[in-house]
C-alpha cells in the first residue's frame, strides 16, 4: 500500500537513509531521463539550491520502497519561480506565509501510466493538496510545462501568473492551484482514495485535521 511521509527537517533523521537514493532517482529522471542540462553535477545527485532546510518532501513509499515524490518550499523563503524564473510571472513573484511551491514531483518508471486505481501519480497529487489543507494554505504556485495544464485541470483548479515562456525548449508556464478541502474531497472520490494518506512519523501532527 502506498504512503506518502511528510519529511522535514525535524524528522528527517527518520528517513536519511532514503535521501542519497531520493536525490539519485532525480538525477536518473531530471538529468538524464528529461535532460534537463542545468542540474548536470559530477556526484549524480539532482541536489539543487531550493533543498535546504526549509523544503518539506512528501515521499510516496510502497512497502519501503520509494516510488515518486514531490518537494514542497514555502514562498517566503527563495523559490524557483522567485530566484530562477520571475519572467513567468506578470506581476511578480507570489511571497506569501499562506503559499507554498511544488517542484519535482515524480514517478519511477515502472509506476507511471498504471491502470490500476489510484495509481501513484493522482495519490502524490491527492497528498499534496492534503498537507495544503492540513497546514492552512490558500495556494501553491507551480512552474510547469504547459502540457500539465491538461492534466491539472481534471483535478486542481489552477490559475496562470503570466505568459508562457520557451525554457529550454519547452514551453513553460507559472501558476497557482487553490488549495481546499473541496479539491482533497472530490479529488479522493475521484480517484478512490479513502481518507487521509499523508504519514506524519515523527512530527507534530497540525492542530487543524486534514480534511
Ligand atoms: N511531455 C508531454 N507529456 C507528458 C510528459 C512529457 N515530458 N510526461 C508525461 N506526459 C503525459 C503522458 O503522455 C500521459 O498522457 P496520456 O494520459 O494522454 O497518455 C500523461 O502525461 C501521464 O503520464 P505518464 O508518464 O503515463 O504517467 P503518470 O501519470 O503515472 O506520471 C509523471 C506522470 C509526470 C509524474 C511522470 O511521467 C514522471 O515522473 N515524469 C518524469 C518527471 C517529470 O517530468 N515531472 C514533471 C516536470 S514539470
Ligand atoms: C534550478 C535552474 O516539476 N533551473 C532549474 C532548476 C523545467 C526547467 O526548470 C529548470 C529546475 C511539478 C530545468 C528545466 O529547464 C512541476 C515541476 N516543475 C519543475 C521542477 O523543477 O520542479 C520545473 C519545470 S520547468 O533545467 N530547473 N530546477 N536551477 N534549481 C508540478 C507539481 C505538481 C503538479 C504539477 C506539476 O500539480
Amino acid at each position: 500500500m502506498i504512503q506518502i511521509h511528510v519529511v522535514h527537517r525535524d524528522n528527517r533523521r527518520l528517513y536519511d537513509y532514503l535521501f542519497d537514493e531520493y536525490f539519485r532517482l532525480r538525477y536518473e529522471i531530471y538529468v538524464k531521463e528529461r535532460g534537463w542540462k542545468a542540474l548536470e553535477r559530477p556526484d549524480g545527485r539532482d541536489i539543487d539550491q531550493f533543498d535546504t532546510d526549509a523544503a518539506t518532501y512528501l515521499l510516496a513509499l510502497d512497502a519501503n520502497r520509494l516510488v515518486g515524490g514531490l518537494r514542497v518550499v514555502p514562498t517566503t523563503h527563495p523559490t524557483l519561480m522567485s530566484d530562477v524564473f520571475p519572467q513567468l510571472t506578470l506581476r511578480g513573484p507570489i511571497r506569501r506565509h499562506d503559499v507554498c511551491e511544488l517542484t519535482r514531483i515524480f514517478v519511477i518508471k515502472e509506476r507511471r501510466g498504471e491502470q490500476a486505481q489510484p495509481r501513484v501519480e493522482h495519490i502524490i497529487l491527492c497528498a499534496a493538496m492534503e498537507y495544503g489543507v492540513a497546514h492552512q494554505l490558500s495556494q501553491y504556485t507551480i512552474v510547469m510545462e504547459a502540457w500539465w495544464i491538461r492534466l491539472q485541470e481534471q483535478c486542481w483548479r489552477i490559475t496562470p501568473l503570466g505568459l508562457p515562456v520557451d525554457i529550454d525548449g519547452a514551453p513553460t508556464v507559472g501558476v497557482t492551484a487553490d488549495v481546499n478541502s473541496e479539491t482533497v474531497t472530490a479529488l479522493r472520490a475521484k480517484r478512490g482514495i479513502e481518507g487521509p494518506i499523508l504519514v506524519w512519523r515523527g512530527l507534530d501532527r497540525p492542530a487543524l485535521p486534514a480534511a
